[in-house]
């Protein structure tokens, strides 16, 4: 059968992205993400096209779902651990200590919970890959970055400790720490809708990235050779200043 990769959050964004592009590598890619709509119409234009693709809805902070549906799996080569998100923009002083669980939730015990489930599949696979979405977020900080900045670097303690535990063994661990990335989502769920709030954080940076950048930074580091190891690709616009 074909190498398959899983890519959560695949209903938007750089998750979406990085399926079209794993999809044209060669991969059977199954999409998952809780708006089933989304997925399923992805899929079906990738099929079209003569690529393999199927959607299976799934929401990762649901571990029973998470497990039902690594049972379903034939095999699974690749993982790209890429749902998440950020809530609000406030200081730690005010910030909703149930925004910072949330971002827990799906930022870190989202990641860990698929990973758990899917590594021994990727074990028997020979040849396994975990990729971790992080974020810039998750190698610094910023004012009002609050629980988004913790919860990245939360995701990004467990893939480094991941790569080590599972060093000399048949799955690598890479991470890819965006900056800035326009997607339709992102900045709307930050603010439960209200756009201008959502424009404004794109406002301070000429040239975002855009999807596409980050889903050919993974799709190349997942297609690295077997014996190498890229452990961490920031990806910044060129217009967003290295230390946010
Ligand atoms: O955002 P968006 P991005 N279970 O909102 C899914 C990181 N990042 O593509 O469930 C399953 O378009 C959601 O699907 P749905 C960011 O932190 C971004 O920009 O249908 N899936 C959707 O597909 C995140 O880790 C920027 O609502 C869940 C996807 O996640 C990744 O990049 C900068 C879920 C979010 O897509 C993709 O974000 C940066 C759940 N419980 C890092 N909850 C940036 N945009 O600037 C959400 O440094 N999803």
């Amino acid at each position: 059968s074909t190498r398959t990769a899983v890519v959560t959050g695949a209903s938007s964004g750089i998750g979406a992205a990085t399926a079209r592009r794993l999809a044209e590598a060669g991969y059977r890619v199954l999409l998952t993400a809780r708006r089933a709509d989304r997925i399923e119409g992805l899929a079906a234009e990738l099929t079209a096209a003569g690529l393999e693709a199927a959607a299976h809805p799934l929401d990762v902070t649901d571990r029973a779902a998470v497990d039902a549906f690594a049972a379903s799996l034939d095999r699974c080569d690749v993982l790209v651990n890429n749902a998440g998100g950020a809530l609000g923009l406030d200081p730690v002083a005010t910030g909703d200590p149930a925004d910072w669980r949330a971002m827990y939730e799906v930022n870190v015990l989202g990641v860990l919970h698929v990973t758990q489930a899917l590594l021994p599949a990727l074990t028997a696979s020979g040849d396994g890959t975990v990729v971790v979405l992080t974020s810039t977020a998750g190698h610094g900080t910023y004012e009002g970055g609050g629980g988004y900045v913790a919860a990245k670097h939360g995701a990004h303690a467990l893939a480094e400790t991941l790569r080590l535990e599972l060093c000399g063994k048949p799955v690598r661990v890479i991470e890819v720490a965006p900056g800035m990335v326009r997607t339709d989502e992102f900045a709307m769920t930050r603010f439960r809708g209200d756009e201008e709030r959502a424009a404004a954080v794109y406002a301070g940076v000429a040239e975002p990235l855009t999807a596409e950048d980050v889903a050919d930074t993974v799709a190349w580091a997942v297609t690295r050779p077997p014996h190498v190891n890229i452990d961490l690709l920031v990806v910044r616009p060129r217009a967003q200043a290295s230390n946010t």
